[in-house]
């Protein structure tokens, strides 16, 4: 017996990377019975024990228990949800700051389903090459803001070879996630750190920027310098986890210490009177953007 790790699926065959060999291997039917409604019970990412057959192709004996996991929808828990990669060291949303342009929604939606996942999250925000002509400042600004509240927020360009290493660094002996809308750059970002996998790139063809869909299956890529990265498919929206409504601020860092000056333990911090965080917004202690994300957020629970 073996221990590897699936880094790829088909949905009928699996690549398992034992370390030194990648391994195409089948699971026994008697998994896919077992009355749970995962729509795959292997998912990207899962650690395996597998036997190796006289034809060089492996069968899978033993999924080990995930440590955790994000799905597409980022439906916790609901049936038939689609895990997109498990075991991860860290989740990045990745951002560009034009075609397409950066939507704080997305991160701010991003930072509290890791939360809820438990996954350390990253920022990346990418093709600042395009902001020459207009665009520096925000990304600044947006770079001090989430710094501000505890978050890792690197800002790179594919063309940008001091923002790579950087990058490199952050993902080296890590299991790292790449999620974000699409034509952001996941793929490109993959491509420019480890040029070895060459994965398939599309340009931004309508005018709309709201690009294509290029990467359709979640896969693991072993980098050459340790770790592994998941090219994960495109995302218009990051839906929520099921969180109660006054949990929420609970996720956001910067709303922790004021709401223990709401009068009601059970505040949302939208009409209630004597509410700490109302307060400290209007003392402009809390970000428009992030306040508007979690009036969004609150809306959609
Ligand atoms: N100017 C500029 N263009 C970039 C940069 N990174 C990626 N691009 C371009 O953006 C387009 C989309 O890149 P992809 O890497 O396919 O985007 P993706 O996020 O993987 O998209 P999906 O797979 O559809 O989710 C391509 O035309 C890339 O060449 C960058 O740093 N600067
Ligand atoms: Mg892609
Ligand atoms: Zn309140």
């Amino acid at each position: 017996m073996q221990k590897g790790r699936v880094i790829q699926s088909t949905g009928s065959w699996y690549l398992v990377d034992n370390g030194k060999e990648v391994i195409e291997s089948r699971l026994p039917g008697r998994f896919r019975l077992n009355g749970k409604e995962v729509t795959n019970p292997i998912a990207v990412g899962d650690w395996v024990d597998f036997n190796v057959n006289d034809d060089g192709t492996g069968n899978i004996e033993k999924i080990h228990d995930r440590e955790n996991y994000i799905t597409r929808q980022a439906t916790h828990g609901k049936k038939g949800e689609q895990i997109l990669v498990s075991n991860l060291d860290q989740a990045c949303v990745v951002q560009s700051i034009k075609q397409p342009m950066v939507k704080e929604g997305f991160i701010d939606r991003f930072l509290v389903t890791c939360e809820a996942y438990e996954v350390k999250p990253v920022i990346i925000l990418n093709k600042i090459d395009l902001a020459k002509s207009g665009g520096l400042e925000f990304a600044q600004e947006l770079s001090e803001l989430y710094s501000d509240l505890g978050y890792t927020f690197i800002i790179t360009s594919i063309e940008d070879e001091e923002s790579l290493q950087k990058l490199k660094e952050l993902l080296t002996d890590n299991t790292s996630a790449f999620i974000g809308p699409s034509g952001v750059g996941k793929t490109s970002l993959v491509n420019a750190i480890d040029p070895s996998y060459n994965l398939k790139v599309n340009e931004i063809s309508d005018f709309s920027n709201k690009g294509k869909h290029t990467t359709t299956f979640a896969r693991l890529v072993p980098l050459d310098f340790g770790g592994y990265i998941a090219d994960t498919p495109g995302i218009r929206e990051f839906g929520l986890v099921n969180i109660e409504p006054w949990e929420l601020s609970l996720f956001f860092p910067e709303m922790i210490e004021p709401r223990q000056d709401c009068q009601f333990s059970n505040c949302t911090h939208t009409h209630e009177p004597k509410c700490g965080v109302a307060d400290a917004f209007e003392k402009g202690e809390i970000a428009v953007s992030r306040y508007n994300s979690y009036i969004n957020m609150l809306d959609s629970l």
